[in-house]
This record gives structure tokens, C-alpha cells and sequence, in this order.
């Protein structure tokens, strides 16, 4: 398949990222790629042991994204992203325990083992949305909550898939957020599939954002979402840009996931090869050779970052298994209802 768009991306000096951010920030970004990457791997082997049950969609070859994102905005912001959740609310400050506990249905979960898998939440993660582009909306209000406080350092930030760039949501949100001159900062993880549908088959044009963008009188960006510093470079001026204007921005990260669209599609649609072809150049890959490369890291201190993570998820498989369940009793408390 053809992936395009490279030519697109925004241009960076990694030797200039590398110095600028120093060791110990570039192990810690090697460090939640680890934890998100060894989160997902644990979290599927209970699935497949009937542990868990519901959805399960895994963010496996995305890594790059959301913890460049979040290392640059820092927390402080409305953050909102698809079902696809686990990473951001990992990197907003959910401990693997909870969230864990939460995909085993327990009471001890992120939201009390009633959401699973594509629900969960930080006090600044507005949740993972089950509808597609259902965050878009909920994501503009933000950013419009934050115009309406005069909050000046703050910027909404939404993540979506390409499938909801079809949307009729994404157009009435963006467009309203550049005519109100919203700080919105909506980035598209274009991982090329919207379950078994290629995004040609789906979307008009060939640069999400770019080609996008214009018709919202907004600037649009398209990043390696495999690199980190690609990643790192284009949020850093991007989030600069949001807080100066106070407009939106449209933002395609171009990504690949390493598993099927949640834990029981099979992947039929992509070849093996194709697969495999990613998966070299995959987010944790290039993170760690660059690392190496530049003397930051080497192979023994990198197996042993992903033994500390992985004995990590063991406990957290642990507390989640040996938490209790919900009380039935409690089964109506919470529920909004008219
Ligand atoms: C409004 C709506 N339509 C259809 C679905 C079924 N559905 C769930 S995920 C999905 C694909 C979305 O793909 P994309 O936005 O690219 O996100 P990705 O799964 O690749 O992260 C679809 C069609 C849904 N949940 N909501």
C-alpha cells in the first residue's frame, strides 16, 4: 500500500532535539514507550487468557505520538482521544494498576470497572469516546471553556482517527473552532485503516491535514508519527503557535498500528510483509537506535528498562486479578438517565 505523505513532513534537526532535551527527558520519553508498549503486550495475554472482556484496542506502533505530545503540552491541558485510550491516560498520570484492574471489570478500576477498555480518564483526560469523532465536539467545547475563563496557557487536545475524518462532526467542530478562534489543537493518528476500510477508500484527499486545513482558514501539519523527534519538533512549534494566536490547528501524524484494529480482528486486509515492513521502523526502534547511537543508552540498559516495565504489568496483573468485583448493588449508581 502506499503510504505518501512523507514528503510532507515537518523538517527537524534531531541532533538539535537531542541536545535541547538532554538524557535524562529523552530516557524518560524511551521510558513511557516501555510502559505503554509492555501495558498493551500484558493486557492482551490476560485478554487471550479470558481475563478480560469487552474491547480491547491496542495503541502498539503509536507510541511516538501521544508521548512526544504530552512530554511537550505538558498535563495541564483538556486532553480527549478515541477509544484507542490507554496510552494517554498512562502518560496523564493513571497508574498501571487501575487501569489493569479497570479491563478486568474490577472495583478497584479507573472508572470503577464500569468503562473497560476504550473509557478510561485522568482529572485532565476527558475520556476515551467509543463513538468515532465523538471526541471532536467534546474537544472544542474545551478549547471553548478555556476562551471563556481567559485560560491563556492552555490548549484543548484532541486526538482522532483517520475513519473520523469522514465525519460530518469534524467539519461543524472545526470549523467552529477557527471561526471562535478556539485553541484546539486536533491531530489525526493516520494509521492508513479505519478497522478493515484503507483510508483511500475513505477520505477524498491524500494529506489529511494539509489538504484539509485550508478549507477551515487554519494551518495544517503532517508528521512521522513513527518519530519521535519528528513528532517532538512539529508539536513544539505547533503548541507555541496555539498559545500565541489562540487558534486551532489540524495536525496528521502518519502511524502504523502493530495489531488489528481491536484484539479480535485477525487483519486479514494487510499482508505479513506489509506488517513486518513497519514494524522495523517502529516507534520504540527508532527511539532506542538513536539513543544508542548517540551514546545516551546502551543495549544492557535498555533490556533492563523493558524488565523494570515488564515486572511492572506482572504486579499489575496481579493487583487486578486479586482485586474484588463491583457490588451489584451498585450497578445503577452513576447512571445518568432521563
Ligand atoms: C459513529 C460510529 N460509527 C462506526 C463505529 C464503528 N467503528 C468503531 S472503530 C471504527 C474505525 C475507526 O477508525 P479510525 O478513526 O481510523 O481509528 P483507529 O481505530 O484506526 O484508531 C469504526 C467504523 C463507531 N464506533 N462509531
Amino acid at each position: 500500500m502506499e503510504k505518501g505523505n512523507q514528503d510532507r513532513f515537518f523538517s527537524h534537526n534531531q541532533k538539535k532535539i537531542i541536545a535541547e532535551l538532554g538524557e535524562k527527558k529523552l530516557l524518560e520519553a524511551l521510558r513511557k514507550m516501555l510502559l505503554i508498549r509492555n501495558f498493551e503486550v500484558r493486557g492482551e495475554s490476560a485478554y487471550l487468557q479470558g481475563k478480560i472482556g469487552g474491547f480491547f484496542h491496542s495503541y502498539m506502533g503509536q507510541e511516538a505520538i501521544q508521548v512526544s505530545a504530552v512530554q511537550v503540552f505538558g498535563p495541564k491541558n483538556w486532553w480527549i482521544t478515541s477509544y484507542r485510550c490507554h496510552a494517554l491516560a498512562l502518560l496523564l498520570g493513571a497508574t498501571s494498576d487501575e487501569l489493569m484492574a479497570e479491563l478486568f471489570g474490577r472495583i478497584t478500576g479507573n472508572a470503577k470497572g464500569r468503562g473497560g477498555s476504550m473509557h478510561f480518564y485522568t482529572d485532565r483526560m476527558l475520556g476515551g469516546f467509543g463513538v468515532v469523532a465523538g471526541q471532536i465536539p467534546a474537544a472544542t467545547g474545551a478549547a471553548f471553556a478555556l476562551k471563556y475563563q481567559n485560560i491563556k496557557d492552555q490548549a484543548a487536545i484532541c486526538f482522532l482517527g483517520d475513519g473520523a475524518v469522514a465525519q460530518g462532526v469534524f467539519h461543524e467542530s472545526l470549523n467552529m473552532a477557527s471561526l471562535w478562534d478556539l485553541p484546539c489543537i486536533f491531530i489525526i493518528e493516520n494509521n492508513h485503516w479505519g478497522m478493515g476500510t484503507a483510508i483511500e477508500k475513505a477520505v477524498c484527499v491524500k494529506r489529511l491535514a494539509e489538504d484539509k486545513a485550508p478549507s477551515f482558514n487554519i494551518k495544517g501539519y503532517t508528521l512521522d508519527g513513527m518519530d519521535y523527534f519528528n513528532c517532538y519538533a512539529g508539536f513544539k512549534e505547533i503548541y507555541q503557535e496555539v498559545i500565541k494566536t489562540s487558534r486551532p490547528v489540524l495536525v496528521e501524524a502518519i502511524t502504523d498500528r502493530f495489531r488489528g484494529h481491536s484484539i479480535s480482528d485477525p487483519g486479514l486486509y494487510r499482508t505479513k510483509e506489509e506488517l513486518k515492513e513497519t514494524m522495523v521502523r517502529g516507534p520504540l526502534i527508532l527511539l532506542r537506535d538513536a539513543l544508542i547511537e548517540a551514546k545516551i543508552l546502551d543495549e544492557a540498559t535498555y533490556k533492563e528498562m523493558d524488565k523494570e516495565m515488564r515486572e511492572k504489568m506482572i504486579a499489575s496483573l496481579e493487583y487486578a486479578d486479586e482485586s474484588p468485583w463491583p457490588d451489584p448493588i451498585s450497578l445503577e449508581e452513576d447512571v445518568f438517565a432521563p
